[in-house]
């Protein structure tokens, strides 16, 4: 569905922000991923990045509970039709997440991981990096500015900061979900962001996880799927190092409604 739309003109819709975007096709993907699991599983819970959008809670209880972004990198996928822009969907059987999907779909690269079981991309195995010298490392990260100064000072500042440590250099690619991906099969070496929600970070959190990568909150403590922040990375060395190089900005939380 998101191949064929991008044949045809996209009309985007704006959200809270100009760096937050939707299309008809975001809803649609999101529509019919919820169909198809309700059919199955009509008891199960959803939260969803365009259901929420639309006043749907996004607070994790105890019932299973399906984690559903649509299109991963909506502005990739609007503007430039830039290659990365990943479908994501893991469930989360609470407190634990038990598989995670994100599908790559310009790249046609399908990342699946199940809790214990390992990660997959197109059926391959896949695993970190295992870089454990930050020096030697590629840094993904994200820039959105969301009017806020004082934000984006901070965001530029840690960018300058990473790599002046130095690292081999930091990469935007512009789908979180994907991001996650690239750590976990060793093309990148980490990825830290502030500021995106559950339904980005879900599915590859899974499979990073299960590529053997380290995940963790920005400050360095463990990771909380509602914080809105995370650190990934091929090795806990390069996690460490990133948490103690960057300043941290509030973002609220996916679980605090209103
Ligand atoms: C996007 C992320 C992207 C980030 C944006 C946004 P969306 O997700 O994947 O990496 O920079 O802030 O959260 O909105 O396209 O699902």
């Amino acid at each position: 569905m998101i191949r064929e739309a991008l044949q045809k003109d996209i009309a985007v819709m704006q959200k809270s922000s100009p760096v937050d975007l939707v299309t008809e096709t975001d809803q649609k993907v999101e529509q019919l991923i919820i169909s198809s699991i309700k059919g199955k599983y009509p008891t199960h819970s959803f939260i969803g990045e365009e259901s929420v959008a639309a006043g749907a809670s996004s607070v994790l209880t105890d019932n299973p509970t399906w984690i559903i972004d649509p299109i991963d990198g909506t502005t990739n996928f609007r503007s430039s039709r830039f290659a990365l822009i990943g479908a994501v969907f893991c469930a989360a059987f609470w407190p634990q997440i038990e598989f995670g999907i994100v599908y790559s779909c310009i790249e046609d690269k399908m990342y699946t991981a199940r809790r214990g079981k390992g990660a997959f991309c197109n059926g391959v195995p896949i695993k970190v990096s295992g870089q454990q010298d930050i020096n030697q490392s590629m840094v993904l990260t994200e820039m959105g500015f969301k009017n806020d100064p004082e934000h984006f000072q901070t965001l530029l500042a840690n960018i300058r900061t990473i790599l002046t440590i130095p690292v081999h250099g930091i990469r935007c690619p512009g789908s979180a979900a994907v991001n996650m991906c690239l750590v976990a099969c060793g093309s990148a070496d980490a990825y830290y962001h502030m500021g995106i929600h559950c339904w980005d970070m879900a599915g590859g959190a899974a499979i990073v996880t299960e590529a053997g990568g380290v995940i963790m909150d920005v400050s360095g403590g463990p990771f909380d799927l509602m914080s809105r922040r995370l650190i990934v990375a091929s090795s806990r060395a390069i996690a460490d190092r990133i948490a103690k190089a960057i300043t941290e900005f509030p973002v609220g939380r996916d679980d605090v409604e209103g």
